[in-house]
């Protein structure tokens, strides 16, 4: 059982680790961003999920100290890759509900961009739609808006859709959750949700990245119906830092 005081000594004692997935442009094969993904490997239970740990770091607050810890960690990654892999390399970085519910979270993300001379637009931060549906929360996600960074709905379609935030915030990209893609091609009801959000965002133009794809054949659906972006064990399983660089050289 995890407990919140190991929760707590975890950061002090560094046991947080990330891991990055490439997103992949369908058109060229390109990596367009790599999206990070929280590791927590405990001195007791081993490699602990973030599905096991972080609703329970959004109940007990220990998510914003993380999530700072987050940012500054990719930031300062992505500036060392974009200065000496690739360019124009984004980060893709999730954000809890809770953590843009705090006024000092646009103040860390806004310093940790200029620290590491990052432009604004080369951070995407990834939301559920939940997050988007508390007023409360919306300020500060309006002011990040406002400096450049990019809006990404995560799971899209799985969660309390009001198709009215895609243009109040507008929000710049949405990613068909993997339950979704998982059916692709066969499946008749997967693929009409996904053909029908394709449209859906060209007609609004909003990039769509498909999640979980892992065959070649989902993979030739969602080029053949014009989505932009993938993102799966398909192409990358997420890598530690190393391990990420040393596929890109390797495969880009
Ligand atoms: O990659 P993985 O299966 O471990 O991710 C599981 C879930 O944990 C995903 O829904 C993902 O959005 C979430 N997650 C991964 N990293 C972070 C993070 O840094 N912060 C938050 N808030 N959620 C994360
Ligand atoms: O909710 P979010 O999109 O942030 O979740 C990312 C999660 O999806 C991570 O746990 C990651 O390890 C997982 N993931 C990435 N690629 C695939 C895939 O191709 N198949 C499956 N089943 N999970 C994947
Ligand atoms: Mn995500
Ligand atoms: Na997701």
């Amino acid at each position: 059982e995890i407990l919140n005081r190991d929760l707590q000594r975890a950061l002090d004692r560094r046991e947080f680790h990330l891991h990055y997935q490439p997103q992949i442009a369908l058109s060229d094969g390109r990596v367009s961003a790599v999206e990070a993904l929280l590791r927590w490997e405990h001195p007791q239970l081993g490699r602990v999920g973030p599905d096991e740990f972080v609703p329970l770091a959004e109940r007990n607050g220990m998510i914003l100290p993380i999530g700072v810890w987050v940012l500054r960690t990719a930031l300062a990654q992505l500036a060392q890759w974009r200065a000496a892999l690739a360019p124009g390399l984004r980060l893709a970085v999730n954000i809890a509900p809770e953590q843009l519910a705090d006024s000092h979270f646009p103040h860390a993300l806004l310093d940790a961009l200029q620290r590491h001379g990052l432009p604004p637009d080369a951070v995407e931060l990834e939301i559920v739609e939940r997050a988007l549906l508390q007023e409360h929360r919306n300020s500060e996600l309006m002011t990040l808006k406002a400096y450049g960074l990019r809006l990404a709905i995560d799971d899209f379609g799985t969660g309390y859709s009001s198709l009215g935030y895609l243009k109040r915030f507008a929000i710049d990209a949405i990613k068909i959750d993997r339950s979704f893609v998982a059916g692709l091609p066969h499946d008749t009801h997967d693929a009409a949700l996904t053909r029908s959000i394709l449209a859906m965002a060209r007609e609004l133009d909003i990039t769509v990245i498909a999640e979980g794809v892992e065959t070649r054949a989902q993979r030739d659906f969602l080029q053949a119906h014009g989505c932009g972006f993938a993102q799966g064990f398909h192409f990358c399983r997420p890598l530690d830092a190393d391990g990420l660089e040393r596929w890109y050289r390797g495969g880009a």
